[in-house]
């Protein structure tokens, strides 16, 4: 199972400038984005995954037409060297899968284009939590059921899961893997334990379930197998989570990476979204 995080590229895409201005017009109560702290963030995120990790990083230009660009995991689903290019679930974010259809095939992926697939399908690729044994899917605002059997086309090795999404954006806004066979998981709120139970219950290989009382972003992190470190862990600062931290922490012979993605976190970003990463 381990060879499916053995990763060694990560495809990143520059924050657009538009980002900030967009976010305020779309929701005028929430707490502006700070561009420049954005930037840090991000380049700092950047730096992790090539410097600390040793991750190869291919950064794709940012496009001020599309101000969401940076969050390229939802465009494309990669598991080995296949590759599933989205029809994200908002009209205003379908514009930023011609880059990364274009990145993936010079990177010589064998490509799957969505649209071609289904035209009614939508998937948003913070729903999708493969696990190296079953692709758990967020059935949510943004991913629909066709997704689900594009999906199960596209990669008829595993099995698909559907996973109602009754609160939250996605699936990965309040869980993900870290270590294969292990997921943390939010218990914070009702809505997201019923979430929680579903996935128990709905899941067709068994896991362990590592499960904290702490806000879904904090379950949001990055499990990364490379060559210079072996299996890496990259999560938000855990000051404000006692819970996660303990989570994190009881993870043995994993290398720990906190990495402040709280300026993106205000337009709903987590870690996962910044990255696509490759094992080719
Ligand atoms: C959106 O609403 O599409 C963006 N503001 C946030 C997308 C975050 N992506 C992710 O969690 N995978």
């Amino acid at each position: 199972m381990d060879e499916y995080f053995k990763y060694n590229t990560a495809i990143v895409r520059k924050v657009a400038k538009s980002l900030p201005e967009e976010a305020q017009r779309q929701s005028p109560e929430s707490s502006p984005v700070d561009w420049e702290n954005t930037i840090k963030q991000h380049d700092n995120y950047v730096n992790i995954l090539r410097n600390e990790i040793g991750l190869k990083v291919v950064e794709l230009p940012a496009d001020e037409e599309l101000p969401d660009c940076v969050f390229v995991e939802d465009v494309a689903v990669v598991i080995g060297n296949k590759a599933l290019v989205t029809t994200p679930g908002h009209k205003s974010r379908q514009g930023e899968t011609d880059a990364m259809r274009k990145c993936l095939h010079d990177l010589g992926l064998n490509l799957t284009i969505m649209k071609d697939m289904d035209s009614e399908a939508l998937l948003d690729g913070g729903d999708v939590l493969f696990t190296g044994q079953e692709i758990m899917v967020g059935v949510s605002s943004r991913t629909n059921r066709s997704a689900c059997a594009v999906l199960a086309q596209t990669f008829p090795e595993f099995p698909v899961t559907p996973i109602e999404i009754k609160s939250g954006l996605h699936l990965k806004s309040f869980c993900s893997l870290v270590s294969p066979g292990v997921i943390l998981l939010s218990k914070k709120t009702a809505e997201i334990q019923k979430m929680g139970e579903n996935i128990k219950l709905l899941a067709k290989k068994k896991y362990q379930f590592l499960e904290v009382d702490d806000e879904g972003v904090s379950a949001n992190c990055l499990y990364i197998i490379s060559e210079k470190l072996g299996p890496s862990i990259v999560h938000p600062p855990l000051e404000k989570y006692p819970d996660s931290k303990k989570a994190y922490k009881s993870l043995s012979g994993v290398r720990l990476f906190s990495c402040d993605c709280s300026e993106l976190a205000k337009v709903d970003g987590a870690l996962t979204c910044c990255s696509i990463l490759l094992t080719i």
